[in-house]
C-alpha cells in the first residue's frame, strides 16, 4: 500500500437538503502499487452502477476543458478524420462536449456514456449517445454496421475495472485500421505534485506507461505516441493501433526511459508520498486555521470530485468554509459529500476573503478570471504541491 486516505463518500455523491441526515455510505480509499506489472490501483472496488449511472460531473461546465476538447478534436481530425465516412466513436462522452466538436468538423458520431442523465442530456442536443457502459459486447454490436476510425477515451480508462475486456473492446471496434486515442492523468505528476486528492474510488486505475505497454501488447496493439497535455495537473494523450500499423514515434521510447530512471518499477519511488500527504494536511490545516482566528471569511472555489476527496481527508467542514462556488449547474444547490458544505453558483467575490481553490488543476485561468477579486485584496488558497496565498 502507498497511501491511506482513510474512509470516505464518492467523491461526486453530491447530496441534497433532505439527505442531510442520513447516513452516507463510505468505502476505503487506499492506493496499491503491483510489485509485477507496475499499475498503482485500488483494490476497494466500489460497484460502477452505484457509480457512473446519475453523475454531477458536466464537461461543459470547465470551460477551460472546453477549449482543450475544442483543440483536441481539430487536431484528431486534421491527423486521422479527414476521409468522408469517417466514425468516430467517444468512450464515456459524458455531455457530449467533445463529440459536438467532431460532429461540427462532419465526421459521424457516436457517443458511450452509462449516465442516464447525461446520456439524455447529449441526445436532447442531437449528439447520438448510448447509455451504456463500454465493453467487447458494445463493441460487436456498433461494427455490425460500421468500424471506428478513430476511437477517442478521455479521463475515462482510469475508470474501468475490466482492463482486458476493454482492450478487447477496443481492438475489435477499431478493427485492422482505426486508432484508440485516450487521455488519462500521468502517475508521474501524481506522485511529484502531490495530487493525492485525484485518487478517489471512481480512478481504479493510475497510469503510467510500463504497465500500458505489457496491457496492449497482449492484443495484439501497440502504442505509436505518446504526448503530454497540461489539463488536470498533467495528462497524457496516448496513441494506439494494432500492432505494425504506425510508425512508432520517438516519444514512446523517451517515456518508457524516463520511467525506468525515476525507478516506477521500485517501491522506493513511492515511499515518500504517504508521508509528504500527511505533512500537507496539517500545513493547509494551519493555514485555515490562522484564517479562522483573523475572522477571514473563506469560501471554496469549485467544488471538482477531487475537492471533496481533499475536504474529508483533512477533515475541512462548514467550520472553515462558508460555501464552494461552482458553475455546473446540476452541483447547485447540493451539499459536499461528507463534509456537507453548500454549493451555490457563482456570485461576487467582493465580500469574502479567501479563497480555497479546490479546482486547483485550472489556476491559471481562474486566477485570471477573478482578476477583480485579487485586486480588491482577495486571496486564493492553492493547496497543493504546497499549501500557498497568492
Ligand atoms: P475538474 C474530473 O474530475 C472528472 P474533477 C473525472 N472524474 C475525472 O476523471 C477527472 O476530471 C480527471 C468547476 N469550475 O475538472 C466545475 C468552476 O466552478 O477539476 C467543476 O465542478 N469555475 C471524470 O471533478 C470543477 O470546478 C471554473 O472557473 O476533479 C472542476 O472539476 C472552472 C474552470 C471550473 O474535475
Amino acid at each position: 500500500m502507498i497511501l491511506d486516505l482513510g474512509e470516505q463518500p464518492p467523491s461526486n455523491s453530491f447530496i441534497d437538503k433532505n439527505e442531510l441526515n442520513s447516513l452516507e455510505s463510505k468505502f476505503p480509499l487506499r492506493l496499491f502499487w503491483c510489485n509485477n506489472c507496475y499499475l498503482v490501483q485500488l483494490l476497494d472496488i466500489v460497484e460502477k452502477e452505484y457509480l457512473f449511472r446519475n453523475y454531477f460531473y458536466m464537461t461543459s461546465a470547465s470551460k477551460p476543458i472546453v477549449e482543450h476538447f475544442k483543440k483536441y478534436a481539430q487536431d484528431v481530425y486534421q491527423e486521422f478524420l479527414q476521409k468522408d465516412d469517417s466514425l468516430v466513436v467517444e468512450i464515456g462522452s459524458n455531455d457530449g462536449s467533445l463529440l459536438k466538436e467532431f460532429k461540427k468538423l462532419g465526421t459521424l458520431i457516436l457517443g458511450i456514456e452509462p449516465a442516464t442523465n447525461l446520456s439524455k442530456l447529449a441526445n436532447q442536443s442531437n449528439i447520438t449517445t448510448k447509455n451504456t457502459f463500454f465493453s467487447s459486447h458494445i463493441s460487436k454490436e456498433i461494427i455490425k454496421s460500421r468500424h471506428a476510425t478513430v476511437v477517442i477515451a478521455n479521463n475515462v480508462i482510469a475508470h474501468i475495472e475490466d482492463l482486458q475486456d476493454l482492450m478487447s473492446g477496443i481492438k475489435i471496434l477499431i478493427g485492422d485500421h482505426g486508432v484508440f486515442i485516450f487521455e488519462v492523468p500521468y502517475l508521474v505528476d501524481l506522485i511529484k505534485n502531490l495530487e493525492f486528492d485525484t485518487v478517489y474510488h471512481e480512478h481504479l486505475s493510475y497510469f503510467s506507461i510500463l504497465p500500458l505497454l505489457e496491457l496492449v501488447k497482449q492484443f495484439g496493439l501497440e502504442i505509436f505516441d505518446i504526448r503530454k497535455q497540461l489539463v488536470h495537473g498533467g495528462t497524457l494523450r496516448i496513441f494506439i493501433s494494432k500492432k505494425d500499423n504506425h510508425q512508432i514515434n520517438k516519444s514512446v521510447k523517451i517515456f518508457v526511459d524516463k520511467e525506468k530512471k525515476l525507478g516506477l518499477d521500485k517501491i522506493e519511488f513511492y515511499e515518500k508520498f504517504s508521508l509528504d500527504v500527511q505533512q500537507l494536511k496539517k500545513n493547509l490545516i494551519k493555514i485555515l486555521t490562522k484564517l479562522k482566528k483573523e475572522n477571514k471569511s473563506v469560501f471554496g472555489y469549485g467544488a471538482p470530485a477531487k475537492g471533496n476527496v481533499l475536504l474529508n481527508y483533512c477533515g475541512i467542514d462548514t467550520k472553515f468554509l462558508d460555501h464552494i462556488i461552482d458553475t455546473t449547474p446540476l452541483k447547485q444547490g447540493k451539499y459536499t459529500p461528507g463534509m456537507h458544505i453548500p454549493i451555490i453558483p457563482p456570485s461576487n467575490l467582493n465580500n469574502d476573503d479567501v479563497a480555497l481553490l479546490l479546482a486547483w488543476n485550472y489556476e491559471s485561468e481562474i486566477l485570471i478570471k477573478e482578476k477583480i477579486f485579487r485586486n480588491n485584496g482577495g486571496k486564493f488558497l492553492i493547496p497543493l504541491p504546497k499549501p500557498i496565498m497568492k
